[in-house]
């Protein structure tokens, strides 16, 4: 058996939990994320048919039976991953009837996955229903985007496109938009069902006055989209107390999509 530390999927959550923390998107034990890995890849680090311990789900995870996922843990702090991921990461893998999980590898010392498991999970179900190809859901607390969920209005349309015409990368980056949920508690299946049923739409969430979702094929693609929104919503904040003497218009916008071959969110421009 291959050393696990040694993997490919558990250096790139190091990486990445190292460079959010850096980045700022993550203090404490801020974000968190969830990865589905192949099950060839998992068989080279670790045997399945000894679990370390099973855990309930609280709802029904039937559509991701027997898949695995290396996951960050609950009250971790993404800081810390890098230099002991066996006590802030583990491996799941759902049971065949998608009532609980059985934990592989990691989570030392009594730990558990994150608190926002049940909206990883759904986000999961959703993209993949949207994406066979979909493999990442991340949440992370970038100030800007935080800050831009004060000032702005919450609406899904009007939000994306003032993200839109904050950087020319934008609608490039996400030409079916962004969506924004109010307020709400996390850590619960209803903030999960509500996240789960617009990530259906966009593969970015935004939870107002806390963070964002992202969903991505894999790490780079869920993390350069978090970073493109929360650029965006940092020019938005530097200027939206001066007046603009210009901005990306519709038509531009428009033009952009016809040059790079993408489709805009239908209804969302004006030209
Ligand atoms: O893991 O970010 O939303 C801590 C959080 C909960
Ligand atoms: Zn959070």
């Amino acid at each position: 058996m291959n050393n696990i530390l040694e993997s490919p999927f558990v250096r790139e959550m190091c990486h990445i939990t190292a460079n959010m923390y850096r980045m700022g998107f993550d203090e404490r034990n801020g974000g968190n994320i969830s990865w589905i890995l192949e099950e060839e890849a998992v068989r080279q680090y670790l045997d399945p048919a000894e679990p370390l311990r099973t855990l309930p789900l609280s709802f029904d995870g039937s559509e991701l039976a027997g898949r695995y996922l290396i996951v960050t843990g609950t009250g971790r702090y993404f800081r810390n991953v890098e230099r002991d991921p066996q006590a802030n990461l583990g491996i799941l893998r759902i049971s065949p009837d998608g009532a609980s999980c059985q934990v592989l590898w990691g989570f030392s010392g009594g730990g558990r996955p994150t608190s926002e498991l049940p909206t990883h999970l759904m986000n999961h179900i959703q993209r993949l229903r949207a994406d066979p190809l979909h493999r990442v859901v991340m949440h992370c607390h970038p100030a800007n985007t935080l800050a831009m969920t004060y000032v702005h209005q919450l609406d899904d349309r009007a939000f994306t496109k003032t993200l839109w015409q904050m950087c020319t990368e934008c609608i490039v980056v996400f030409p079916e938009g962004v969506s924004v949920l109010p307020w709400m508690v996390c850590g619960t299946n209803e903030i999960g069902r509500a996240t789960a049923e617009k990530i259906k739409e966009t593969r970015a969430v935004i939870w107002a006055a806390h963070g964002i979702f992202a969903a991505g094929r894999d790490i780079d693609e869920a993390f350069g989209l978090i970073e493109t929104v929360e650029k965006a919503a940092e020019i938005y904040i530097k200027i939206r107390n001066t007046p603009w003497m210009q901005t990306i218009t519709d038509r531009q916008l428009a033009d952009l999509c016809q040059t790079f071959g993408l489709t805009p969110r239908e209804g969302y421009l004006e030209v």
